[in-house]
């Protein structure tokens, strides 16, 4: 009898590691200077990390939670000696991948050829891998300036740069962004859409913003993570769409920043009011899950007057949608 039970405890302990649902592995590749470091940093918002950042050392693993489910994030140090260790090893670098980011640094021109080649060398690993997850490649270092200064110039360069990605192999799955750690909001836009892909909820959490947005009379609404990553959006008109891209960046930034001083006593009952364009800005953490990282809504809203249990009513939506 005492070795039956004991035969099913091993029995179901063996089970165990089989149970879990593995966590989803993105993996972020380029060549050194490329930039990924700083993407991951940025998301984090630990920008003073990111001005005096050293070249990755090897494959840095860091596991979060996306809305419930785990990512496992790898970020591939990008030196020569480095890329021929993964080469020689694709089982244990590029296997179970299912999100690529390929980041290119489009201000090193002379080294164009050589992104595109280890390109090619990734993409014949995930065939050989047989695996085809879709890759996505940041067209990196597009920075506001370069963007005002030279548009038509940086308009030829990442037209020319896609063809030329695009010829080198015939790989199906490839979509492009055109990102700068200088432009924060473009970093969230490219990671909000690349994460909610991998994310079947999303439709109904869109749903149920819109709803929320339309029930306290705002004109946009948006629902952020702890990563800075978009999880579901309403704007009313494009107006009000670009306000609140182009405002969530300096939000999320000044809302830790004064967390960091202590300030707030009971961070997640609090809401900060912004005035700006004659329109109000509401800031506000809500927890969906106890001891769990928080999230963040961004609305616009023309008399900042709530009723409090609004929030409370969208929360617990939120909270059955994620977590039951
Ligand atoms: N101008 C500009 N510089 C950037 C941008 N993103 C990153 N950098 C700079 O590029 C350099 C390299 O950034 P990293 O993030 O370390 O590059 P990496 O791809 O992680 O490099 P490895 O770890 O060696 O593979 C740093 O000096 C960053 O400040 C950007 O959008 N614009
Ligand atoms: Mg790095």
């Amino acid at each position: 009898m005492e070795k039956d039970l004991k035969q099913s405890i091993l029995y179901l302990k063996k089970e165990e590691p089989e149970a879990q649902v593995a966590a989803t592995k993105i993996l972020f590749t380029g060549l050194d200077d490329a930039g990924k470091t700083s993407i991951i940093l940025a998301l984090q918002r630990e920008f003073s990390k990111i001005a005096v950042l050293s070249p990755t050392r090897g494959a840095q693993r860091r596991v979060f939670d996306f809305l419930g489910k785990e990512i496992a994030e790898w970020d591939l140090g990008g030196q020569i000696s480095y890329r021929i260790s993964y080469l020689k090893n694709p089982s244990k670098f590029f296997d179970g991948t299912e999100i690529a980011i390929y980041v290119i640094d489009i201000q090193n021109k002379p080294r164009i050829p050589e992104a595109i080649s280890y390109f090619k060398d990734v993409v014949v690993q995930f065939n050989q891998l047989e695996i085809e997850p879709p890759i996505y490649i940041f067209l990196h270092k597009l920075d506001p300036a370069l963007r005002r200064g030279a548009a038509n110039e940086m308009q030829n360069l990442t037209i020319d740069l896609k063809e030329q990605v695009k010829k080198a192999t015939d790989y199906k799955e490839l979509y492009f962004y055109e990102t700068s750690i200088y432009d924060f909001s473009t970093i969230i836009r490219a990671m909000s859409e690349i994460m909610l892909s991998l994310y079947p909820k999303s439709e109904l959490i869109e749903k149920t913003i819109t709803e929320f947005a339309k029930k306290i009379d705002s004109q946009g609404v948006v629902v952020i993570d702890d990563n800075s990553l978009v999880i579901g959006s309403y704007y009313k008109d494009d107006e009000t769409k670009h306000l609140l891209t182009a405002s969530t960046p300096y939000f999320l930034t000044l809302n830790d920043n004064i967390q960091y001083t202590g300030v707030l006593e009971n961070k997640y009952e609090d809401k900060m009011i912004v005035q700006r364009f004659g329109k109000n800005f509401i800031f506000k953490q809500i927890s969906l899950k106890k001891d769990s990282t928080p999230y963040y809504l961004l609305l616009l809203k023309e008399d900042p007057v709530f009723q409090k249990e609004d929030f409370f009513f969208f929360a617990n939506i939120m909270k059955e949608i994620l977590y039951k």
